[in-house]
């Protein structure tokens, strides 16, 4: 601004001059034509805003000058009048603007100037809003469950969560950007709507969700496991067999013994088998299964145990 005042009363000065000191004559001038000058103030423009820029023109001999613009982009417009470059550059606009041409012309002269603009992505015109996304299936009553959502920002902006509509014993960890909670037996049900926002600050994008609180019935039960080792027996001893018992869900299980001779013995306390076979119950006892139990699920097992009669000690025989 400072600038084109002082060129505008150089104008005036010049054109005083000329006004003062050259009228007496009416001789035809030899004087050569001075071109005129020309500048634009350098400015960038920015997406959305109003760009204006004043054009500052000067010819020495006071003519009468014309502006014009060639290769200027769409949005940019010469108001010749105004001595003024203006627009608004839209979303889409941005990048560098060069060989743009301005002339300006005292009628037998004129003066070229190639100049550029860039124009830079406005604040808002570029804010790519966040996305969220989150996958959330069910959850069983008495666990806790943590829950992150993918938060993304394309510009890289700082990210807020928010929860609404939310059970009251789900809650939000803002600093760390997780969900988390636990649902007790009185909060089975579906819970839907629930609404986690994400702000970047200038945009918010919103997430609808819903949790299935479930009962931890509707757990999916892992059947137990059985393992037993029989070999044989003596007869007239006492023998105890110890099942391998075991269930992944930590389940109590029962034993139940199926298809035994009267001689063995359950312990369901104890989880084991037990008995005393007698010599007159000498032979194999084939198809015995013992069976184990989670409640929900069993697995068994089949054995054969032989009785085996014991042998008689050798009689001492004397040598005479
Ligand atoms: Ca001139
Ligand atoms: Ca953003
Ligand atoms: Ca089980």
């Amino acid at each position: 601004m400072k600038k084109q005042i002082k060129i505008t009363i150089t104008a005036l000065l010049l054109q005083c001059l000329v006004a003062c000191g050259g009228d007496n004559s009416s001789e035809p001038s030899q004087q050569t034509n001075n071109a005129p000058i020309l500048s634009v103030e350098f400015t960038e423009a920015v997406v959305s805003e109003t760009f204006s820029s004043a054009i500052s023109i000067f010819d020495a001999d006071g003519d009468a000058l014309t502006l014009s613009i060639e290769n200027q982009p769409q949005w940019l417009i010469l108001d010749g009048e105004n001595q003024r470059l203006s627009g608004t550059p839209q979303a889409g606009d941005e990048g560098l603007f060069s060989d743009i041409i301005l002339t300006v012309s005292d009628g037998t002269d004129s003066t070229e100037l190639l100049f550029e603009i860039t124009v830079l992505p406005g604040e808002m015109a570029t804010n790519q809003p966040p996305t969220v996304d989150l996958v959330v299936t069910s959850m069983l009553v008495g666990q806790y469950y943590q829950f992150t959502p993918q938060i993304y920002d394309a510009d890289g902006d700082k990210l807020t969560l928010t929860l609404a509509n939310a059970p009251s014993w789900l809650l939000i960890d803002s600093e760390q950007n997780f969900l988390y909670g636990t649902a007790q037996p009185s909060d089975e049900g579906i819970y839907k709507d629930i609404r986690l926002m994400v702000s970047d600050g200038t945009d918010s994008t919103e997430l609808l969700f819903e949790i299935a609180v479930l009962p931890i019935e509707n757990t999916t039960n892992q059947p137990p496991t059985i393992e037993l080792v029989v070999t044989s027996m003596l007869a007239g001893q006492y023998y105890q067999f110890i099942p391998q018992i075991y269930d992944a869900d930590g389940d109590k299980l029962t034993l139940n013994l199926a298809n035994a001779p009267s001689w063995l013995l359950i312990d369901s306390e104890q989880s084991l088998i037990y008995g005393t076979a007698q010599d007159i119950d000498e032979g194999i006892f084939e198809n015995i299964s013992l069976t184990v139990s989670d409640g929900e699920n069993t697995a068994q097992v089949n054995f054969d145990i032989e009785v085996i009669a014991p042998v008689p000690l050798p009689a001492m025989i004397s040598c005479e």
